[in-house]
């Protein structure tokens, strides 16, 4: 099937981002911004539509075989990352494998997508800060993330504050998305709710399964997040929007050889 139309893609009765003038549009931000407010994370599930989400899937599975595999450990949620630090108490393991921009076809709804200016808008109006731009990276613009068994994403903050997602299918077991709202805190609040949330005591963990379609946006410079650990069965995959604060922005060659073994530029 041949999508490249944004109505075909977005789910657009419920979330009408072509059509920003309209009152369902304004109502669609207020509540996205109040959910970011409230928690650092808005779900919006059926967000694509039900033809161009089994495109999207098929399309996933057939790629997920082609991954890049990647292990690294950060010795702090802050995450520095170092090569030794495996035995620390407070290292966090991230075993993922990747998928490339340039490997999704010319066709692909995640392409559409990603690609639309209604998204980048859509995303500009719900985030607070500077404008976002669209990449114009080969390879992380816009990249799946498979977790086979054994794979996880340990705990850790982000760099920037802006995680925009997409559910294509879940693990059969774990995988689960986890995450305790703005606890980044200036010292030793820091360090105690750090320790709590890696040994799993921490009352505030949030745990979510994401079906299928649901766009997430999530705050993840101020609330501490992991995937967890997925077993035996079908692999965890999502698709991850990437943006910059200018045009035309490529990540690192260190970036694209640690996500894919490979850089293109
Ligand atoms: O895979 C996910 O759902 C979250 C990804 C994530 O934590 C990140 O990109 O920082």
């Amino acid at each position: 099937m041949n999508i490249n139309t944004l109505s075909r893609v977005v789910n657009t009765h419920n979330y009408p981002i072509n059509n920003t003038q309209s009152t369902n549009y304004a109502a669609l931000i207020s509540q996205c911004r109040s959910k970011l407010g409230d928690t650092g994370l808005c779900l919006l599930p059926q967000f694509i539509t039900p033809d161009a989400l089994s495109v999207i899937i098929n399309e996933s599975q057939q790629l997920a075989p082609a991954a890049h595999h990647t292990e690294h450990w950060r010795s702090s949620p802050n995450g520095v990352i170092e090569a030794d630090i495996s035995q620390l108490a407070h290292s966090t393991r991230a075993s993922i494998g990747s998928v490339a921009f340039d490997q999704l076809s010319e066709e692909s709804p995640l392409r559409t997508l990603y690609q639309s200016t209604e998204f980048t808008a859509f995303l500009n109006d719900l985030f607070d800060g500077p404008t976002l731009y669209l990449t114009a990276d080969p390879l992380v613009s816009c990249m799946l993330t498979i977790l086979q068994p054994g794979d996880e994403l340990g705990w850790h903050y982000d760099p920037n504050d802006i995680v925009v997602s997409l559910a294509v299918q879940q693990a059969d077991n774990g995988g689960e998305f986890e995450f305790v709202p703005n606890i980044r805190a200036p010292a030793p609040n820091a360090q105690h709710n750090e320790a709590t949330t890696l040994s799993g005591t921490h009352p505030g963990i949030i745990s979510k399964s994401l079906a299928p379609g649901t766009l997430s946006l999530f705050n993840g410079h101020r609330s501490l997040h992991r995937v967890a650990p997925v077993g035996e069965g079908q692999p965890r995959i999502i698709a991850l929007f990437n943006f910059s604060e200018t045009p035309d922005y490529y990540f690192s060659r260190r970036i694209q050889n640690k996500f894919f073994g490979r850089h293109a530029h």
